[in-house]
């Protein structure tokens, strides 16, 4: 670890001992790391995929179905581009080269190191529940609204017989021995991300945003790929200066990756861990600038062919999305859908509520700030001159008639159900719409077409409501 400045430790706290508002407060807010226990007690994983002796069970999974499953494996003693390089393989064949299995690692000295990463296994196997999501990491809106709109780009799941490509989720297995890694790297989107240790144990090495620029060449292109390989000090010039956030992650245990910290992770002993990407009303903002960031790196990489392309901006969209997983009109048209979402809830709040001060719960108070972090980025993308108006306008009657709506409508209410501890508020948002909603929408313009539409009626339907309280409907 020469030349490798540590700063201090990762913090740990017991997650039974804190509550969503303080953990929202402390990390999710001010985008701290923090490693979580107590949180996997009843997990499913941890009795079915775990050995007595703490080791990963490979005879589980190569006695049930999920051995047939298609996995990504990378080998992590081979560099491709900026990533390990990957194969695809089987569970089976994966668990069949694990060292020790078989004879075959004696016979070669370039053994590959395998690291399965990146297992939708929810997906896969969603009767299953391998586990249940704790409840700091629920308010997900990036999992939640792929479940109802599957996007075309991103972690490639190929669907058998069509050849189709979508990005189904962003939960993920990871199972690799001991000495498997993973590069330094932000995460995709510049998420939140959670990763817990069904068993084994990892070394995370974390550098906070604020010094993220040390870590890149003099171009700000090229980061580090590993801080423990030879890095040239011409090249990087700044790394030695970079201090580090360090954490050993025991079984059981949970570690919060707060969005745009980098991190490279190490496998101490084999391990097995479960983990999600997700963002929500508090690093939305860290989503638009990496979008952003890379929409203006899109445009300057093709800038030379701008005078004879027919549709420059188009390419560039297309390039945007291919890239980084979305492009603008993909982020416009979920910011549309989740904050007419979160009107809903605040709309069925404020209507179901008996008194007065129902904007003071805690409740209302995240939905408010959830649709506040909206408006704020649409008005940061209509700053940066995304006011063209998308010919998808989006229209609340349209989407009170669109089942998909309701039912994503129905989960965010769930989720705030399970966030607030509170009983079901019971609201009857059946497909063909529910007329009572669409007055409060009446006076904004029919159709979204624009961010600065959107951050308009988010302004003016919430002041109606707030206006109206439970007189409202
Ligand atoms: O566990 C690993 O190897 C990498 C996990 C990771 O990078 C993440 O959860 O963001």
């Amino acid at each position: 670890m020469v030349g490798l400045r540590i700063s201090g430790q990762v913090e740990k706290v017991n997650g039974k001992e804190i509550s969503y508002a303080e953990f929202a407060e402390k990390y999710m807010k001010k985008n701290q790391p923090v490693v979580l226990t107590g949180l996997m007690d009843d997990w499913r994983a941890c009795k079915d995929w775990v050995s007595p002796d703490a080791t990963p069970n490979l005879s589980f999974f190569l006695s049930t179905p999920f051995a047939s499953s298609r996995v990504q494996v990378a080998d992590c003693a081979t560099k491709e581009f900026s990533d390990q390089k990957r194969i695809d393989m089987s569970v089976s064949e994966f668990i069949n080269e694990w060292p020790g299995r078989t004879q075959k690692e004696c016979q070669s000295e370039l053994k590959p190191l395998l690291y399965l990463k990146d297992w939708h296994f929810v997906k896969e196997y969603p009767e299953y529940s391998a586990y249940r999501t704790p409840l700091f990491f629920c308010d997900d809106w990036l999992n939640m609204y792929l479940d109802k709109y599957p996007m075309q780009n991103g972690p490639d799941t190929h669907h058998q017989g069509t050849n189709e490509i979508t990005c189904s989720d962003y939960r993920f297995v990871y199972i690799g021995t001991k000495g498997t890694w993973t590069p330094l790297h932000a995460d995709v989107f510049r998420s939140y991300s959670w990763s817990a240790n069904v068993c084994g144990r990892k070394q995370w090495y974390f550098l906070s945003p604020s010094q993220s620029h040390l870590i890149f060449d003099r171009n700000m292109k090229n980061s580090v790929y590993s801080i423990f390989e030879d890095v040239d000090a011409k090249r990087f010039p700044f790394l030695q200066q970079a201090t580090w956030l360090e954490c050993t992650q025991e079984q059981n245990e949970i570690i919060f990756v707060p969005s745009g910290w980098y991190h490279q992770v190490h496998n101490l002993v084999d391990t097995i861990s479960i983990n999600h990407n997700w963002f929500n009303g508090y690093n939305l903002p860290y989503v638009w600038d990496l979008l952003l960031r890379d929409y203006k790196e899109a445009t300057e990489y093709i800038e030379d062919i701008k005078d004879i392309c027919d549709d420059f901006e188009g390419l560039c969209q297309r390039n945007l999305a291919a890239n980084t997983g979305m492009n603008f009109c993909d982020f416009f048209i979920f910011l549309v859908r989740i904050s007419f979402a979160n009107l809903v809830q605040l709309l069925n709040l404020s209507s179901s509520s008996e008194s007065t001060n129902w904007k003071s719960s805690y409740r209302a108070q995240n939905i408010m700030f959830n649709l506040e972090s909206v408006r704020d980025i649409a008005l940061k993308m209509k700053f940066a001159g995304v006011e063209a108006n998308y010919d998808f306008g989006i229209g609340f009657r349209t989407l009170l008639d669109d089942f998909i709506f309701l039912e994503l409508c129905k989960s965010l209410g769930s989720t705030y159900e399970m966030i607030h501890e509170q009983g079901k508020v019971s609201y009857n948002l059946e497909q063909g719409g529910d007329v009572k909603f669409l007055k409060f929408f009446e006076s904004a313009s029919s159709q979204t077409c624009s961010p600065e539409d959107l951050a308009s009626l988010i302004d003016d339907v919430c002041a109606k409501i707030s206006v109206a309280g439970p007189a409202l409907l």
